[in-house]
């Protein structure tokens, strides 16, 4: 059974993965909700009454409740009957390990950025560990054949295939240098896929929505 959600606003920025991991999956359910735009590195009052980690993406419900963190907000809407796991129990498992190997990379995105652009030196051996663990956890992903389940299902991507997209793309805006693309091309196609998505296409970051 589907509960009614009224949302509010998603607090988000422009580039961040987890907010367009959480924005791309309403608009794919067809779930309104209002945007907002966040600068977590110079919150405002509101955003910081909302979360006060002063992270993206936070949402706004209008029974007054604020859900936030990505993948819990991904759970919220599960638990309300919005079919974003398959039914399967093992499935189900399968997939959201394998999301979390996505929501990993965009992590590791985040980190990488934070650490060559908000230091006033960046430690080479935080940025090697970076970049090694988005290579080894890519070789992963490619492991688990990137044509089949637990990326896709019933003929279509999983949650973890549209998250490993907005992971793809996050890669290629803040790790240009791992060339993904060259050393894994067998992932090429969950990222086509995603960008036959109106959803997808709309959340792009503007650098790659420029081309
Ligand atoms: N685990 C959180 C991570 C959220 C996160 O790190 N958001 C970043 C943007 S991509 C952020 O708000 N950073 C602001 C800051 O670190 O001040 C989630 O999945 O929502």
């Amino acid at each position: 059974m589907i509960s009614r959600i009224d949302l509010g606003q998603l607090y988000l920025t422009p580039r961040s993965p987890f907010a367009r991991r959480v924005r791309t999956t309403l608009m794919r359910y067809e779930i309104p909700f209002g945007e907002t735009e966040a600068t977590p590195f110079e919150p405002s009052a509101d955003f910081l009454k909302q979360n006060p980690l002063g992270l993206v993406p936070a949402v706004t419900l209008k029974n007054g409740q604020v859900w936030i963190d990505s993948a819990a907000i991904l759970e919220n809407l599960w638990d309300l009957g919005i079919p974003i796991w398959p039914r399967d129990v093992q499935e189900r498992i399968a997939v959201r390990q394998a999301s979390v190997l996505a929501e990993g990379l965009m992590s590791l995105g985040v980190s990488y950025y934070l650490e060559n652009n908000m230091r006033k030196v960046a430690d080479p051996s935080w940025v090697e560990d970076y970049d090694a663990t988005a290579l080894r956890t890519l070789s992963r992903i490619q492991e688990l054949s990137p044509s089949k389940f637990p990326w896709w299902v019933s003929g279509d991507l999983s949650q973890a295939g549209w998250d490993l997209g907005v992971a793809l793309e996050y890669t290629t805006l803040r790790m240009p240098h791992l060339k993904w693309a060259e050393k894994f091309p067998d992932l090429k196609a969950i990222l086509d896929r995603c960008l036959t998505s109106k959803a997808f296409l709309h959340t792009r970051p503007p650098e790659l929505k420029m081309g």
